[in-house]
């Protein structure tokens, strides 16, 4: 499975991945799923909001367990963020099938389409649409860099936007939905385990910061006559360092947009989006808070007009505590032997999910820490350890 997922969006220069929403590496990726449904004798349904399922059992039946992730990419991502869940779970089944589990509930495998939100700038579009936390409106004005919307870029790749929307219908078959991901951080890796169970995701959200200024000539136009829009960006840069270091939170400037966009041209626009996560909504209300205030200061300073628009928000999500102990008694093997549970700033449709739907989430080890980049990495032991986890969690739950 991972030899034929390698080439798929994979960019020479940087070994990363760019396996964006509608485009032709997520088709070629969706493929791929269809395919590995269909060789295991598997049921595949593309829903309304384009994720994909693979079943085993008849979903009428209700009370499925459902296991997945995604397969999109951020922009230069790695290998395992999303695809580590897929591949997992259908290597998986492979597993419950040679141990010749017998399956008393409905089993599905799901590939959640843009999870990322690399190229919409919104997160979890499928499991957002599907749970009704985007609706459909919200969804329809969604936009690319290019001008392409959200309904144009699904047509375009062969799928109905007309069909979007909520789908209680599908959620109501599910019992329980448990993701396997990379850890995105090193905590496994600092206590020595190869496994662990999530127990909350961080609040977490981005802001678009535009700054305005006015455009003129680079060589030309005095220091004091400048109403120059990166020096408030820059500093508001800065201030967001500050006030997460101050509040033990993160705050990350990691996309900017400039206009004109020339070497000797004062920009006249410089838009940047913030992602900024906490432990808590007090905390990261706190941070953010003070990132604009501080740049509405520098902004009166500098002759700079500033909007802020907040682009999406995920408050904070606790895993359900029953199906949380569960995992852990499966995993536990009975020994009473506890498996590391775990929190992280990471966002996942799992988590999106949860509100609706009893969710759980396995994370295996990542030696580095390193995610949303090429340099991300799992041991194969530690994915096989994975899989492993994931055919006791899915035996212990389908089958008993
Ligand atoms: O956490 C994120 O940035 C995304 O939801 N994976
Ligand atoms: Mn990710
Ligand atoms: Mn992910």
């Amino acid at each position: 499975m991972w030899r034929e997922l390698r080439p798929i969006g994979r960019n020479g220069d940087s070994g990363g991945y760019r396996r964006y929403a509608w485009t032709g590496a997520d088709t070629d990726c969706r493929a791929w799923f269809k395919a590995q449904a269909e060789s295991r004798g598997l049921t595949y349904e593309l829903d309304r909001n384009g994720n994909q399922w693979a079943w085993l059992g008849d979903p009428s039946q209700g009370n499925a367990v459902v296991t997945g992730s995604h397969l999109d990419s951020v922009p230069d991502g790695g290998a395992f963020d999303g695809p580590l869940g897929v591949v997992s779970a259908f290597a998986a089944l492979d597993e419950l099938r040679a141990r010749k589990a017998a399956f008393r509930r409905p089993l599905a495998i799901t590939n959640f389409g843009d999870e990322e939100g690399a190229r919409f700038g919104l997160a979890c579009v499928g499991s957002r649409l599907t749970a009704g936390k985007l609706t459909v409106d919200a969804a329809q004005r969604l936009t690319d860099a290019d001008g392409v919307t959200l309904p144009q870029a699904m047509e375009a790749a062969g799928y109905d936007p007309e069909a979007i929307g909520p789908d209680p219908e599908r959620l109501a078959r599910i019992g329980a939905f448990v993701e396997l991901h990379l850890e995105q951080g090193r905590a496994l890796d600092l206590s020595g385990d190869p496994v662990g169970i999530a127990s909350a995701i961080w609040p977490h959200g981005r802001w678009r910061f535009d700054f305005r200024g006015e455009a003129n000539h680079a060589g030309t136009t005095r220091l004091v006559d400048r109403r120059d829009p990166m020096l408030t960006y820059a500093e508001t840069v800065l201030a967001a360092r500050r006030e997460a270091e101050l509040a033990g939170a993160v705050a990350t400037f990691g996309k900017i947009s400039v206009e004109p966009n020339g070497v000797n041209a004062i920009p006249s626009l410089v838009r940047g989006w913030l992602d900024s996560r906490a432990a808590d909504q007090s905390t990261l209300d706190t941070v953010v808070t003070g990132i604009e205030k501080a740049a509405r200061e520098y902004a009166d300073r500098h002759g700079i007009d500033l909007d802020v628009v907040r682009e999406s928000f995920t408050p904070v999500v606790e895993f359900e505590h029953a199906l949380r102990d569960e995992l852990g008694t499966i995993l536990g093997g009975g020994t009473g032997r506890s498996v590391p549970v775990l929190g992280t700033g990471a966002g996942h449709d799992a988590g999106i999910l949860s509100e609706s739907i009893p969710a759980a989430m396995l994370f295996v080890r990542n030696p580095t820490g390193i995610s949303h980049s090429p340099a991300e990495f799992a041991a194969e032991d530690d994915c096989v350890a994975g899989v492993t986890a994931l055919a006791d969690v899915l035996e212990g739950l389908a089958c008993r």
